[in-house]
């Protein structure tokens, strides 16, 4: 049995969608076209032998039918007057080649299940597809039928008539008397007409039975309207097969329409997988998720259209795709710019490597959508979301990275900073209010002088701006009984942990170690102030941080280790153990005997000074939280130095314009807008 697909027509009612393709490869879904469908099909049910006529773009018809089946046979027969005939002539023009054998004709504009072919193939006499279910159609074929055999085909018969569709398994013997009317007809010059009109004199000849294919697909695409209802059940034309294996990744807590419409799309090319991005994975590049991972595993394994979630513990898709092997990633075209750039790039050179392909869809962004998401963060800067992620973080992450922020400027620094490296984006998780930046950016020695007021009014600022977690730097804490009082009012704010350290007395910067006069707390009374601090807590999420000095004021590694022992038993959430040294080797060695007798409580350092060490490396010697304390502020005080000496160096500002400062149209839209 050979096919036949007449494919000779100009499709001039598809309008752009046309003017550089045939008609039969215009896509139903991105990289589906209809072509591609027919040919699918056929080669699933072993036809090899295709014989396809051509008119418009037929050296691209032919190349795309030859590139995406090379085992099919194709003979191709142009028909160079396209323009003024119809299939009728292109037919008699194959005749040579669809002599003598049993023909699937088929209209090349025609999409249909994959079970109507198998049906077609498989019935025993000739068949045309007709459609019982279907009223009788103005301006498209229908048969006519007596005695349960088909006594003519056409648009203009409307008795005794079923809707049929130009899908025909012809018979040696009736297709020879078929075709023999065909060459008749165009011999005598009526080559403009439907080839059933020439059938349509032979009926009586011919043996055609009506198969009824009772609401499954098979219909022709005259115009967009048609294609746009084709794309509707593109999912039916596929068959279980052909379906191709489709991925998406969800970072998202909130679903909108946005995303459903992008799912649906997704479905529609195949059996889609939804990979669920873990809590960790989201936190590293975008806001805290609301809903936690296992909800939303949940939650978009029940959306329709989705077969299958699986997690995918990274914003690097390399893992899942190299597991999984989809053939199409399908993501909005959002990530084209911007930090997910290479991103992208990554997940196509992935997909290359293994013949996948990327469907990118228009990203929706709408006001509600902003709305949403807007009205998120806001949920997760209210005081106790704030408090508890610290804690959650610490769970998912090693070693949470901390940035130092004195005021709302630099909160939106740590807040919004985010880079892409090695195919990860990287972003601070939270921020770090310091006692020496808090009290220099108000031009005030770092010597507990900036009172708890004032700090207040410092985090309150960033606050504001800001929905990342907060640890305060406590300084000495005070007086036990002041301590508890404030620990009571961060927990109550919002704020996250409070780091204080075993001094006592008139407290000085740690990095001036032992050049300043500076008095270690007893190991009784540092105790006895974390106790009071603990016991004033209503929540679990507070964390009171004790921060061990012994190694600044050189006191030794044992009575370092002895204090970590101590403090934690007095219930302090974690150790921070300072240094000065320019070499890590002693936070080293702290941190290797602590974490041989201590696995689980939460390690801190400040590397100022042994600034050469790497997050990952701090976090292969069991550190949790590395602290950026001061860089803000002492990158910020040089520049602005520079441009006030450039504007007296200058006796005016336009030096120092050019040479030091962002433009003023970056500096007003620097701040987002009140909402
Ligand atoms: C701070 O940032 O204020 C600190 C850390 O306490 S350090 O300055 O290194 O002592
Ligand atoms: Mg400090």
């Amino acid at each position: 049995m050979k096919a036949l697909i007449l494919n000779s027509g100009i499709g001039k009612r598809m309008g752009a969608l046309t003017q550089d393709k045939p008609k039969c490869m215009v896509e139903v879904q991105p990289s589906i076209t209809v072509l591609y469908l027919q040919l699918t099909h056929l080669e699933n049910e072993g036809i090899k032998d295709v014989v396809i006529t051509t008119g418009p773009y037929s050296k691209l018809l032919e190349s795309y039918a030859r590139e995406n089946f090379p085992d099919l046979n194709f003979t191709f027969v142009k028909n160079d007057v396209y323009k003024d005939t119809n299939y009728i002539y292109s037919i008699a023009l194959a005749e040579d080649v669809l002599r003598d054998d049993d023909i699937l004709l088929i209209h090349g504009d025609l999409v249909f299940e994959p079970t109507v072919l198998r049906d077609i193939i498989k019935a025993e006499d000739s068949s045309i597809v007709v459609d019982t279910t279907l009223p009788l159609p103005q301006k498209d074929f229908k048969a006519v039928i007596k005695d349960g055999k088909v006594a003519a085909v056409g648009i203009e018969f409307f008795d005794d008539a079923v809707a049929a569709q130009p899908l025909y398994k012809l018979k040696k013997e009736d297709w020879a008397v078929w075709l023999d009317a065909i060459v008749d007809f165009c011999n005598r010059g009526d080559r403009s007409v439907y080839a059933e009109n020439a059938l349509n004199t032979v009926t009586d000849k011919t043996n055609i039975y009506p198969l009824d294919v009772k609401g499954r697909v098979c219909a022709e695409i005259d115009n967009p309207e048609d294609l746009e209802n084709c794309r509707k059940v593109s999912g039916k034309l596929l068959g279980d097969k052909d379906k191709k294996s489709v991925y998406i990744v969800m970072s998202t807590d909130i679903i909108h329409n946005g995303h459903i419409k992008i799912i649906s799309n997704a479905a529609e090319l195949g059996e889609l997988t939804v990979g669920v991005m873990t809590d960790e994975a989201v936190s590293q590049y975008k806001r805290f998720p609301l809903v936690p991972f296992e909800e939303r595993m949940k939650i978009i394994n029940n959306i329709k259209g989705v077969s299958k979630v699986v997690k995918q513990d990274s914003i690097d898709y390399t893992e899942n795709l190299l597991k999984y092997k989809p053939d199409i990633v399908v993501h909005g075209d959002d990530w084209k710019t911007g930090p997910q750039q290479n991103i992208r790039q990554k997940v196509i050179d992935t997909l290359v490597s293994y013949g996948g392909k990327l469907v990118e869809f228009p990203y929706t962004n709408d006001a509600t959508t902003e709305a949403l998401e807007q009205n998120s963060r806001k949920v997760l800067a209210m005081p106790e979301r704030r408090r508890a992620r610290l804690k959650k973080l610490l769970e998912l992450k090693k070693p949470i990275s901390v940035l130092e922020a004195h005021n709302g400027l630099t909160g939106l620094i740590a807040e919004n900073t985010k880079v892409e490296r090695d195919g990860a984006i990287r972003q601070f998780d939270a921020m770090w209010i310091s006692s020496l930046c808090d009290s220099t950016a108000k031009g005030k020695p770092d010597i507990e002088l900036v009172d708890s007021t004032s700090r207040l009014r410092t985090i309150d600022d960033i606050m504001e701006v800001t929905t990342k977690p907060i640890i305060i730097d406590g300084d000495t804490g005070g007086l036990t009984e002041h301590f508890q009082f404030f620990v009571k009012t961060l927990e109550r704010i919002g704020v996250s942990a409070i780091i204080i350290e075993d001094k006592t007395g008139l407290k000085k910067n740690s990095l001036f170690g032992n050049e300043v006069a500076q008095t270690q707390d007893s190991i009784e009374n540092f105790c006895d102030k974390i106790k009071a601090g603990k016991a004033g807590l209503m929540t679990k999420d507070f964390m009171i941080i004790a921060r061990i000095e012994s190694l600044i004021l050189e006191q030794g590694m044992d009575d370092a280790i002895e204090r970590a022992r101590a403090y934690v038993d007095a219930g302090a959430d974690g150790i921070m153990i300072h240094s000065r040294k320019k070499s890590p080797d002693e936070i080293f060695e702290f941190c290797r005997i602590f974490r041989s007798e201590n696995k689980d409580t939460p390690l801190v350092v400040v590397p100022t000074t042994f600034n050469m060490v790497t997050e990952e490396e701090f976090a292969e010697h069991g550190v949790n939280i590395v602290i950026y304390a001061n860089q803000l502020i002492r990158s910020a005080f040089p520049a602005m130095q520079k441009t006030a000496e450039t504007i007296l160096a200058n006796s005016r500002c336009m030096e120092a314009d050019s040479e030091c400062c962002m433009p003023i149209s970056e500096i007003l839209t620097l701040i987002p807008d009140a909402d």
